[in-house]
């Protein structure tokens, strides 16, 4: 699956539609997310199109433990430090019953000072 030419994150990706960047690789881009939940809130993707969770299979595994893996690291960044007292959520929203709106995989990464993340 590359590009899927009606997807918002795709576009995002090929710069067609703006975005605030927080990270970007050959494989992974990262931005701030449009409708923020949280002081801290962006979004990490793969630059390939996989829909979500869902459609991954096993030659997906090292892309996602990058994802994995960057994601902490970006929140540190953005201020997210557990220690000695902040701290985040990573969240995959997946098909319609887990809330997922835009159907390209992507990694909430949400964070900031409470009380937002008692719910
Ligand atoms: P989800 O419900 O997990 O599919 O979340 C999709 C998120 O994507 C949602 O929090 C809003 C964000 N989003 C949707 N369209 C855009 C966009 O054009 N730009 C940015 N930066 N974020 C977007």
């Amino acid at each position: 699956m590359n590009a899927s030419p009606d997807c918002i994150f795709c576009k995002i990706v090929a710069g067609q539609i703006p975005s605030r960047k927080v990270y970007e690789d050959d494989e992974l881009y990262a931005f701030h997310d449009i409708k923020p939940w949280a002081p801290v809130h962006f979004l990490v993707i793969p630059k390939l199109h996989i829909p979500s969770m869902a459609q991954l299979e096993a030659s997906h595994a090292a892309l996602l433990g990058k994802m994995m893996v960057l994601a902490p690291q970006l929140a540190l960044e953005q201020g997210c430090n557990p220690y000695p007292s902040g701290g985040f959520r990573v969240i995959a929203n997946t098909g319609d019953d887990g809330g997922q709106e835009v159907h390209h995989l992507h990694l909430h990464v949400i964070g900031g000072p409470r009380p937002w993340a008692r719910g």
